[in-house]
């Protein structure tokens, strides 16, 4: 960045879409995507269970009263859900032994000796986010569904990751096509605790600032591929490093079945492999190792046609804009 200057707040063209400089302007960045709902979708299993759509009426709500600064609300788990969350981890947990990647692993343990997993309490997301912060800087806030690509990628941008709080219907706990809290504490947290890894979150956020329409599905589908279905090699097996699968045991399973296709990661042809996120995967990306697929993300993101850099000072929690001509 030798020939690069700051510029001013006025020189980034009308063309760009706004994004957020400061990481108390994610409060903005909390726009939801109305897909998988259980008061809309007659498929979802809370559909027809009236308690449990109270439930998530009340956490949605918690979710966007929150604001910046605000401590990370505490959530007081019910029976039902706890129950929940005891069947998913002791599943994925005797299965991640043999299939997950050792960066996952790794932190898996440490999480488990810092008393943060066990079994018969949710976690709460104020103590994951103690947590991440002293191991890579993440912090948590809470979110209250799933956002719109460039909202949530936004966030990464300031190592802050936006999290469900509500969990999974008690019928579902092999798969549910929507984020809930199991789904970011079990699938993400592990992955984010590893410095390499997020850091590679943090450069996909910061990719996607101000970037086009286009470029931001081309980002959220490189993300959907790698940090939420993303399978690695390790020692001439296949192992998994991606969230949505390390939270869904059904759908590991099969991602490691002959029953889908592998690929080969390749930024240029991942990035516009059309995707559904209602069932399990057809198509997964293999990594070389995670340090590779990171290595041909930076040289494929390099070449966006983004006029400007952004970098983020971790100092004052902002965003700085660097002029690249
Ligand atoms: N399918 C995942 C699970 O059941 O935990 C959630 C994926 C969210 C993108
Ligand atoms: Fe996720």
């Amino acid at each position: 960045l030798e020939h690069t200057t700051l510029i001013g707040e006025d020189n980034i063209s009308a063309k760009n879409p706004w994004f957020p400089r400061h990481a108390s302007e994610l409060d903005n960045c909390n726009h939801l995507m109305t897909k998988y709902e259980p008061d809309l979708d007659m498929n979802h299993p809370g559909f027809a269970d009236k308690v449990y759509r109270e439930r998530r009426k009340e956490i949605a709500e918690i979710a966007f009263a929150y604001k910046y600064g605000d401590p990370v609300p505490y959530i007081e788990y019910t029976e039902v859900e706890n129950k929940t969350w005891k069947s998913v981890f002791n599943t994925v947990k005797e299965l991640t032994v043999k299939h997950a990647c050792v960066e996952h692993r790794r932190a898996f343990k440490l999480l488990q000796d810092e008393g943060l997993f066990v079994e018969d309490k949710i976690p709460q997301l104020g103590e994951m986010s103690k947590f991440m912060q002293k191991y890579t800087g993440f912090t948590l806030r809470p979110a209250a569904g799933l956002l719109t690509s460039r909202d949530f990628l936004a966030s990464l941008a300031f190592r802050i990751f936006q999290s469900t709080q509500y969990i999974r219907h008690i019928n579902s706990p092999f798969h549910t096509p929507e984020p809930d809290a199991i789904h970011e504490i079990l699938g993400h947290m592990p992955l984010l605790a590893d410095p390499s890894f997020a850091q590679f979150s943090q450069e996909i956020g910061l990719a996607s600032l101000g970037a086009s329409d286009e470029e931001i599905e081309k980002l959220s589908t490189i993300y959907w591929f790698t940090v939420e279905f993303g399978l690695c090699k390790e020692a001439g097996e296949t192992k998994v490093y991606g969230a949505g699968l390390l939270s869904a045991y059904g759908e590991l399973l099969h991602a490691l079945s002959d029953k889908p296709e592998h690929r080969p990661f390749q930024p240029e042809s991942t990035a516009v492999q059309p995707y559904q996120d209602q069932e399990y995967q057809p198509v997964y990306f293999v990594a070389e190792s995670i340090e590779d697929m990171k290595d041909k993300f930076r040289r494929w993101v390099s070449q966006m046609s983004r006029p400007f850099e952004v970098r983020f000072n971790p100092h004052t929690q902002r965003v700085e804009v660097l002029d690249t001509v």
